[in-house]
């Protein structure tokens, strides 16, 4: 329940040195400031039986709601975060649906697997530009980091209409304040599902995949109803007040919005502790930081040293193999026992099968590309691969034009030990069996004695320690 919180929060203005409205103020009547309170007035929308009780119910927490009083609160405020998020909240959910089709779901490889309805229009995700997969994820995972000081000061400014009694003065309203839930649950479940996910392997109890899909529609729906219901209002807002004059308004001029009907300026105004310069430099530095945290995973180079909130893939190599690996050699519990001497690549096709030792696939036409790795999780790293061209090992196994191939690896355990490439991955002239990078033979932690290289391909579909390639046509 909610009703500790204002007292909780009570008590963090104590700590900040604020005070809260002494108790007997908050218990009189209302100042005569215009505002329709809904406490002493009966409204439409309800029957007014239903009104009544509904009043009468009121929590005695909730007309603590008064002690909300910073006067930065108001519809302008409200709608320039919400202008901002309205912008970038699409961008990382459509890039996020972007990479789960990018996983090929026509071949049940992405999870989750069965979506229903949810179903997304798969298509054939390019090999062209070979960087679209690091730009979609870098923008995913990196603008999603960005945007939780804006969600959160979002939040902070609607935050006494949390405390509204009754909740709801009519039935439409009602079911507005229901999308709210699906809207404010939805995003704050995908914050922390996201970076969990960004920060360790499988802290949850459950699919992470699965979880921040659904998430995903839940908060969808909310925005949905959401931006139908306050686009206008936030226009209007918007346009209440100018962005240029407040960003030269200082603190101490700072004044409250007017008291309106939107039940965010607060009826007794407490004096500015910052200006709305300040609150929107604070989130702008906030985000800023995110950002510079952040950005390095993709860039690379020594500023990948300061990629702080991405920390996965900090046990590199030595010499041209010195850059990010996810998971080891190790980790995968891969047998040097076969992925020496003995190994062979195993070519499958409708008409046959052939081996081919590291020797032979050496002695073949080598083709080398500057292709990166860009990982689910935002991170990416550019190399010099060379190998033996997918499209030409498609023809040598006797399927030269093939539908897909299914690469399989020496590995035994973990979700990622095989993945299905698509037709236009096979042939695309810079899809590699890559054998060396950077003019020397893969590390095992790279997957030597071979792995897939392909360009703008999700990281988890090149498959390392490869041993089995099979070219299909249905
Ligand atoms: N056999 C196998 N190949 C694999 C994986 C794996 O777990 N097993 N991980 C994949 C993932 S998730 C990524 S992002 C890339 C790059 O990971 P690396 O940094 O561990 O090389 O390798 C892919 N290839
Ligand atoms: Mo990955």
């Amino acid at each position: 329940m909610c009703l500790a919180a204002p007292y909780q929060l009570e008590a963090t203005f104590h700590a900040v040195g604020m005070s809260p409205p002494p108790p007997a103020l908050a218990e009189s009547a209302p100042p005569a400031t215009g505002r329709r309170d809904p406490l002493e007035e009966s409204e439409f929308g309800f029957p007014a039986g239903v009104w009544r009780s509904l009043t009468r119910l009121r929590p005695s927490g909730a007309r603590r709601a008064r002690t909300w009083r910073s006067p930065l609160r108001g519809p302008w405020l409200t709608s320039v975060l919400g202008a901002v998020l309205l912008v970038s909240l699409p961008l990382v959910t459509i890039t996020g649906l972007l990479s789960y089709i990018a996983y090929g779901p026509q071949f049940g490889q992405a999870f989750p697997r069965e979506v229903g309805w949810l179903r997304l229009p798969p298509f054939e995700w390019p090999t062209s530009p070979a960087w679209l997969y690091v730009l979609n994820q870098g923008t995913h995972v990196i603008l999603g980091l960005v945007l939780i000081p804006v969600v959160l000061a979002k939040l902070w400014s609607v935050v006494p209409k949390l405390f509204e009694w009754p909740p709801a003065r009519s039935p439409a309203k009602l079911l507005e304040r229901l999308s709210l839930l699906l809207l404010v649950g939805g995003v704050l479940f995908e914050i922390v599902t996201g970076v969990l996910n960004i920060q360790y392997d499988y802290v949850f109890g459950f699919s992470f995949y699965t979880a921040h899909y659904y998430g995903a529609w839940v908060f969808i729906a909310g925005f949905v109803v959401h931006v139908a219901v306050k686009l206008p209002h936030m226009v209007t807002a918007l346009r209440s007040r100018s962005l240029r004059s407040e960003l030269r308004t200082s603190r101490s001029a700072t004044r409250p919005e007017p008291l309106d009907s939107t039940g965010l300026v607060a009826a007794e105004p407490a004096a500015p502790t910052m200006g709305r310069r300040g609150a929107l430099g604070l989130v702008g530095a906030g985000s800023l930081l995110l950002g510079v945290l952040s950005i390095g995973q993709v860039v690379g180079g020594p500023v990948r040293r300061t990629a702080l909130l991405l920390p996965r893939g900090r046990t590199p190599g030595s010499g041209p193999n010195d850059f990010q690996v996810n998971r080891t050699a190790a980790a995968a519990r891969i047998d040097p026992g076969e992925t020496g001497e003995e190994w062979r690549l195993v070519l499958r096709s409708p008409t046959g099968r052939r081996r081919f030792s590291r020797r032979e696939l050496l002695a073949m036409p080598q083709h080398t590309a500057t292709l990166p790795i860009a990982c689910v999780e935002g991170w990416a790293t550019t190399q010099r691969w060379s190998g033996v061209r997918l499209r030409d090992l498609a023809e040598l196994a006797g399927n030269p034009v093939p539908g897909w191939a299914r690469v399989s690896s020496v590995e035994t355990i973990g979700a990622f030990r095989a993945a299905t490439l698509q037709a236009n991955q096979v042939l695309d002239p810079d899809a590699l069996l890559a054998l060396r990078v950077n003019g020397v033979d893969l590390s095992m932690d790279h997957g030597y004695p071979a792995r897939v290289i392909v360009p703008a391909l999700p990281g988890v579909h090149n498959t390392k320690w490869v041993r089995d390639i099979e070219f299909g046509s249905d």
